[in-house]
């Protein structure tokens, strides 16, 4: 078994917390040692990461010299996207199709964000003083803490690392103890391409066991974060007793809306795929669908037909459609979900259970499963199951749409299948999602800002503003003036 190691200040060490497993959600294999970090690996990694900010060559290169590292950082990742794609697969049991398209798009981010990293202009102002020139600098803020979740390890390292980069931070990444391995290889990755060390540190282990270090670290300046609700709030409240900055990018429950006058087949796909990509685990989920009364029948015996036709199995197999749970735990939540709607007298329309074929038994499965006669008060329909489970509603009017699809906590996404655009840009407007789709669904680009409104988190990812989430603004006043005027009054 592949025994890791951690990536502390260009330097590969062991832990004192020693190992534990990574395991195959495929057939619950133990298959790769990921070191167990420890709060002192936290401190180690975090004051390289200081050191690596203040001094040696990463302060001093130039913004074009940190593109061109970043754009060899993407070549390196594109070269090597097959390998890093069968790890993925391996770790967190998405399809290897999948993980394939993902890690050969990846390189994009440290392309593009390189890019930009020497077209941050600050600006000169007019200023009402007499003999004073005033300016602005965009400057990096420091030690950025990234964690990340497990279903996209490297997808999601690189929403964050890739701008802060750019922007001249140094980065400690914590990868979910879930599926850790992508992001150690990822390091080897910036120990080629020829970083400093210390500007990018990948510490892993449990997030109950050095979180808290890394996030209240006082040296680390920001927090960007991909997970859980519950963890999202509780980075938050540790990032603000000393006003640390955070992106946060948390879950969703996005309503698919399909409406009479769509092209039906091509809704029910949508809806299907939505609902069942990566086994229902991804924070766009469409995971609640919202069909129009007029054409309820046709589009659920649709939507049943494609669900029940997906092939499930062997998520590196290219047949394979749909894979297994990626975590024992994840396993059981979306088991319990299954029975909270059960229990609250939704309808389990296909699936409810566990494949029964005898080569899935080792796996973390669960069947494509769609309730309807759900109605909105339902937690079915309220929280994030993060499994391969839709939740079916109907809806009369436009407003009773907009109503039902607004009336989660959640605002990260929202698909609408319609033939009419006005009504679809009436719509897009008054949906609360950070992102809106239209006849299409889950599509996510480097050059497009993505994130949540309501408990979907805070700020926003990608684009070319994401930069400026990971840098401060300074204001530099000089006295161009011959005079001696008093400086201590305020002109
Ligand atoms: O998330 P956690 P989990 C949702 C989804 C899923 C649920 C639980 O509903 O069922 O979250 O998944 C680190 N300080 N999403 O348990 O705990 C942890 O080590 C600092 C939605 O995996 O939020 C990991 O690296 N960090 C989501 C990361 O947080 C801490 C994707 C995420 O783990 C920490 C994944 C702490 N105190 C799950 N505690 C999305 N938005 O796509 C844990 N972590």
């Amino acid at each position: 078994m592949r025994r890791y190691q951690l990536y502390i200040d260009g330097q590969w060490l062991d832990s004192a917390g020693g190992w534990f497993d990574a395991v195959n959600p495929f057939d619950g294999a133990a298959w790769a040692l990921i070191p167990r970090g420890t709060t002192d690996d936290v401190e180690r990694a975090v004051s390289a990461a200081r050191r690596a900010f203040e001094s040696g060559d990463w302060p001093t290169l130039t913004p074009t010299a940190r593109g061109a590292l970043l754009r060899k950082l993407g070549d390196l990742i594109a070269a090597d996207a097959a390998r890093l794609a069968e790890i993925e697969t391996r770790d967190n049991g998405k399809l290897y199709v999948e993980m394939h398209k993902q890690l050969a798009y990846v390189p994009q981010w440290f392309h593009y964000f390189g890019g930009l990293a020497d077209k941050i202009e600050g600006a000169v102002f007019p200023t009402d003083k007499a003999d004073t020139l005033n300016y602005s600098r965009h400057e990096p803020l420091g030690v950025v803490a990234a964690i990340t979740a497990w279903n996209s390890p490297l997808l999601l390292a690189a929403y964050k690392l890739a701008p802060a980069l750019a922007a001249g931070n140094t980065v400690v990444l914590k990868p979910s103890e879930h599926a850790s391995a992508s992001s150690l290889e990822f390091a080897r990755l910036v120990e080629q391409a020829g970083f400093p060390p210390g500007v990018v540190n990948v510490i892993t282990g449990f997030g109950s066991e050095i979180g808290d270090a890394l996030t209240g670290h006082p040296d680390v300046r920001k927090v960007t974060f991909t997970g859980s609700e519950g963890t999202g709030r509780h980075i938050n409240e540790v990032a603000a007793a000393d006003f640390k900055r955070v992106t946060l990018e948390l879950g969703g429950k996005s309503p698919n809306i399909v409406f009479e006058d769509a092209d039906l087949e091509q809704a029910a796909t949508g809806a299907v795929a939505a609902f069942l990509a990566a086994s229902g685990q991804t924070c766009v989920a469409g995971s609640r669908l919202l069909i129009q009364d007029s054409v309820y029948d046709e589009v659920i015996e649709r939507v049943l037909s494609i669900a029940a036709g997906v092939r499930v199995g062997d998520p590196m197999s290219p047949e394979c459609q749909v894979g297994p749970i990626a975590t024992q735990p994840q396993l059981e939540k979306v088991k319990r979900y299954i029975d909270i709607a059960r229990d609250e007298g939704a309808h389990c329309a296909l699936g409810g259970g566990v494949p029964e074929r005898p080569e899935l038994a080792r796996g973390w499965f669960v069947e494509p499963t769609i309730f309807t006669g759900v109605t909105s008060a339902m937690r079915i329909a309220q929280e994030e199951v993060f499994g391969p489970v839709l939740a079916v509603l109907r809806f009369s009017t436009d407003e009773d749409a907009i109503r039902i699809a607004n009336d989660v906590r959640y605002g990260l996404a929202a698909g609408i299948w319609t033939r009419n655009i006005p009504r679809a840009i009436n719509l897009a407007n008054r949906l609360q999602a950070g992102t809106v789709w239209i006849n299409t669904y889950r599509m996510v680009s480097y050059m497009t800002p993505f994130g949540g409104f309501k408990a979907s988190g805070i700020g926003r990812e990608n684009g070319a503003d994401a930069i400026k989430e990971f840098m401060q603004v300074k204001s530099i006043w000089l006295n161009t003036g011959q005079s001696t005027s008093n400086p201590f009054v305020i002109r």
